[in-house]
């Protein structure tokens, strides 16, 4: 992934990028994040980003001045680029997007929004707009991390084999099966013998079965989203009519 990222402030979004799986992807050159102050593309002496609403009205609005001459500038070197501006009326971001993301091949550019809004001329800009979720964020931001984020983690090479393919996507639109380390027991508590069993085959299928068990307890609207295999169907039932024999010992 290659991004451009236009804010008003880059260290909120350095403090984060120069961590951890982030910062080892970056210095493995398996992503390019560019950071740039929006503030730097003014042209007043007061280095003004925002004015007053024509028409009245609360709150201030980004000049559109200054981000046209930022993505002017970053166009200038004549990579093509895919122009994204971040703000809560955007199409929603999601894992499939972050996939999506990860395999493209355009430099990103990302426009942190802030204040009530932006001129609406900057629209004429950009390829898309896109949200993370319904709710309000001061500014895009964390938005643009958490975008970063989810679409670095997926990028060959950034996580090792912590996670191979093949778990992935067998996880895939679930909630994750519960995990268990070192010690086998600790103030009483067990870990399932199963996972100790070194069975492969038993161990993958009560993953299987806790993932879905807890997906249908907390997410059931997710379940609806997948394709269940014939197996996942019958791991369901099972579950059911486990369910129904403690509601009858209830
Ligand atoms: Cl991308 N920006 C802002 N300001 N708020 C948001 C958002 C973005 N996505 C959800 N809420």
């Amino acid at each position: 992934m290659k991004c451009d990222v236009l804010t008003l402030f880059p260290d909120i979004l350095n403090a984060y990028i120069n961590e951890s799986i982030i910062k080892r992807a970056r210095e493995k050159n398996l992503i390019d994040i560019r950071l740039y102050n929006i503030r730097d593309f003014t042209s007043d002496s007061y280095r003004t980003v925002d004015d007053y609403p024509f028409g009245g009205g609360a709150g201030m609005v980004f000049k559109p001045e200054p981000i046209f001459r930022a993505v002017d500038f970053l166009r200038g070197d004549g990579e093509p680029r895919r122009v994204i501006l971040l703000s809560p009326q955007g199409r929603p971001f999601n894992q499939l997007a972050a996939e999506a993301y990860s395999r493209e091949k355009q430099r990103f550019v990302f426009i942190c929004g802030r204040y009530e809004g932006i001129d609406e001329r900057v629209k004429t800009l950009i390829d898309e707009e896109v949200s993370i979720g319904d709710y309000v964020l001061t500014g895009g931001e964390l938005a643009a991390l958490v975008i970063i984020d989810a679409v670095t983690r997926l990028i060959p090479g950034v996580l090792g084999d912590e996670r191979s393919i093949e778990d992935e996507s067998f996880s895939w639109g679930l909630l994750d099966y519960p995990d268990y380390t070192r010690p086998r027991e600790f103030r009483g508590l067990n870990v399932p013998d199963v996972l100790v069993s070194g069975n492969h085959k038993e161990i993958k299928l009560w993953r299987r079965k806790q993932a879905l068990k807890k997906t249908m307890a907390l997410r059931p609207d997710l379940i609806e989203k997948i394709e269940l295999t014939v197996l996942d169907k019958k791991i369901l039932s099972d579950i059911a009519s486990e369910e129904d024999i403690s509601d009858d010992i209830d």
